[in-house]
């Protein structure tokens, strides 16, 4: 007897593990996912009230991600830790992630206070790689907070990785991490230190910026709030 040719048995076979930890992967996928937009809608909420206090947005935008089951594999054995679902949610506190992107210096850290501050939130995690900038001149501020996710089963802490920095942080750290990624992460001594110095640059600008906008701030412009009644073409 011939057995019918099923040609979608040929295309992936995973090992019994790997399935395991697919199914696993979409099993807490709801939490993270659920975790991210609470920590999402609080953000929204500061930059709402903000801009009602004092005419203007600290939040520039925000993305979030959760993180690919590659790249919880590749980190775990990057950090020789048992490769399971299990150890990742144990371990890893960067599996949902929120990037802040705020206008200028104080924000990111108003931002930060503001969220750290609600009492339903705690912060386990700070890394201030803004005021202690990483070697090769990444800057931004990165908070680990846990937030109470509400499902069937109950009430469960979650962890979120926050990273927050100005957009000229971002601008640095989104091309730097294009460039390392490209040359699967050998980068030329030569080049690492231009790329250094171009971080400090950018830093010097943000600076700058800053003291831009305490200067206008200063001179208390008074621009009425306009009710508008009519769209603006
Ligand atoms: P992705 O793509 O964002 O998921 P560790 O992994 O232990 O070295 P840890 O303790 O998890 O790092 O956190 P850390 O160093 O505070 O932040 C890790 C994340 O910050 C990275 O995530 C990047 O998003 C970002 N980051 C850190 N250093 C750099 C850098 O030098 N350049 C750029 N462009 N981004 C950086 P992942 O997990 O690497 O990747």
């Amino acid at each position: 007897m011939s057995i019918p040719h099923d040609p979608s048995s040929e295309l992936i076979h995973f090992s019994e593990e790997f399935q395991y930890m697919l199914d696993e992967y979409f099993n807490i996928q709801c939490r993270y996912q659920a975790a991210i937009r609470q920590v999402q809608t609080k953000l929204e909420i500061l930059n709402l009230e903000f801009e009602t206090k004092h005419r203007r947005n600290p939040i520039h935008h925000m993305e979030n991600r959760m993180k690919t089951l590659q790249s919880i594999t590749e980190k775990l054995h990057r950090k020789k830790m048992e490769v399971s679902m299990a150890s990742a949610v144990e371990n890893l506190y960067d599996i949902a992630g929120v990037r802040v992107v705020c206008s200028y210096i104080q924000d990111v850290f108003e931002v930060a206070k503001l969220l750290s501050e609600q009492d339903d939130i705690s912060v386990i995690r700070v890394n201030d790689y803004i005021h202690h900038p990483k070697a090769n001149g990444y800057r931004s501020l990165h908070l680990v907070i846990e937030v109470p996710v509400f499902l069937a089963e109950g009430r469960t802490l979650v962890p979120v990785e926050v990273q927050i920095r100005t957009i000229a942080m971002d601008f640095w750290a989104s091309l730097e991490h294009n460039l390392r990624y490209k040359a699967d992460g050998i980068v030329p001594h030569d080049i690492s230190d231009e790329l250094r110095k171009t971080a400090d640059d950018i830093s010097a600008i943000d600076e700058r910026m800053q003291s831009i906008h305490d200067r206008m701030a200063k001179l208390d412009l008074k621009t009425p709030r306009q009710l508008s009644l009519f769209d603006e073409t």
